[in-house]
């Protein structure tokens, strides 16, 4: 996707310091951090919701990727939250499927 903006991110068009990337999945901090961590993590290839993905190994890489990045993180202990906005209820705003890893913080429930 030439506008979608996790694509340029994901394919090194946009300057990121990655902290995780492989073949399927990379990682990075957001712009606008709800948390003192606060990590995205994203399919390379584009979807533009979890709504468009059929091939399940696209949630399992994400999923492990995620598990794994918190534990290299040290979030283990403490705990920490996975959070996929879908949708304009969900409050997505980037049409790119996206995992938030938050933590760092006592996380509010329920949602707002
Ligand atoms: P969501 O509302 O679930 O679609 O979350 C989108 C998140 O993406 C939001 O927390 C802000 C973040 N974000 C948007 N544009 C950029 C960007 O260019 N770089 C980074 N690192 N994060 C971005």
């Amino acid at each position: 996707m030439d506008d979608c903006i996790f694509c340029k991110i994901a394919h090194g068009d946009i300057p990121t310091d990655f902290v995780y990337s492989d073949e399927h999945v990379a990682a990075f901090r957001d712009l606008n951090p709800q948390a003192p961590v606060h990590v995205l993590v994203i399919p390379k290839e584009h979807y533009a919701s979890g709504v468009a993905v059929e091939d399940a190994s696209v949630w399992a890489n994400l999923m492990s990727s995620a598990v794994k990045i918190a534990r290299e993180l040290g979030l283990e202990k403490d705990g920490y939250r996975m959070v996929i906005n879908t949708g304009e209820q969900g409050g997505q705003t980037v049409p790119h499927l996206h995992l938030h890893l938050l933590a760092g913080r006592n996380l509010g429930w329920p949602p707002g």
